[in-house]
């Protein structure tokens, strides 16, 4: 029980600290200027999981030989801010990573939104993305799953297991079942197939794989894995096994945890 009382109007407590330093505005709050290396890709990234789909994908476009996949890869430290300034924001004005710029364009094109990045270089590159419409769809559908389904395993029950500086069973309760539901329905689609689209690999397992393989491999928020029972999800963990073993995902782990700049 608690004994807040909700207010009529919301007023914001610039006192009250929290994870990103997030505020009620958005926009920049300093003047920034970003480095900008030779590579056709500029990635401004860390290491979570949201940043971690756009190293794997890259480093898997590497691995197939494409030519014009080379990047460099920038750290934006969220805890420090580094999202609210000017230069960051001119990409990605949704302040949250990742981010790219591809300046191989004609006109230099931004990208902000993991999987529209995700999107954006598998049609680019023509890879990792059926082409049918039936398949193409089938694709469709587990991204934007993986985008709305998200939100409730890293700002729901991450945050409130986790991060949240007292832990209170109404929202971690909600937030579990859902999680929990989910880990479910990744478990029985994967009964039957290698994959999270069917037969082939593709952005929808580089989508997925670094929120739900990782939060079943224990690699997310603490003790979560077994708070979980993630030994209920064998199909899960078998997938989440099969593609941690893919060298280009060792190398994007590698890239986002060591080599960022
Ligand atoms: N839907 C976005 C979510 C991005 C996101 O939430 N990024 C987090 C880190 S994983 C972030 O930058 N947080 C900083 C903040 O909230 O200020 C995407 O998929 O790119």
């Amino acid at each position: 029980m608690s004994n807040y009382e909700v207010p009529k109007v919301w007023e914001w407590n610039q006192d009250e600290s929290n994870q990103f330093g997030n505020q009620p505005v958005a926009g920049s709050r300093f003047e920034q200027e970003l480095p900008v290396g030779d590579q056709p890709l500029q990635v401004y990234s860390l290491g979570t999981p949201n940043g971690m789909k756009v190293a794997i994908l890259l480093e898997e476009l590497k691995e197939a030989g494409l030519e014009g996949a080379d990047y460099d890869l920038y750290k934006i430290n969220i805890t420090e801010g580094d999202q609210f300034g000017s230069d960051f924001v001119k990409i990605n004005p949704n302040s949250k990573i990742p981010a790219m710029m591809d300046y191989s364009a004609d006109e230099p094109i931004r990208v902000f939104e993991s999987v529209s990045i995700l999107l954006y270089l598998a049609e680019k590159f023509e890879q990792f993305m059926p082409t049918t419409l039936a398949e193409r769809t089938e694709l469709m559908n587990w991204l934007f799953w993986q985008t709305g389904a998200a939100p409730y395993v890293g700002g729901g029950f991450g945050h409130f297991y986790n991060y949240a500086p007292t832990k209170q069973e109404y929202p971690i309760n909600r937030f579990t079942m859902e999680t929990k539901r989910q880990l479910d329905l990744l478990d029985k689609h994967l009964a039957d197939k290698p994959f999270i689209g069917g037969e082939e690999y593709t952005i929808a397992d580089m989508a997925i794989w670094p929120w739900y393989g990782r939060l079943v491999q224990g690699e997310l928020y603490g003790d979560a894995a077994e708070f979980l029972k993630v030994d209920e999800y064998k199909h899960l963990l078998a997938w989440a096994d099969k593609i941690q073993d893919r060298p280009a995902v060792k190398r994007a782990l590698e890239a986002e945890y060591k080599n960022i700049k």
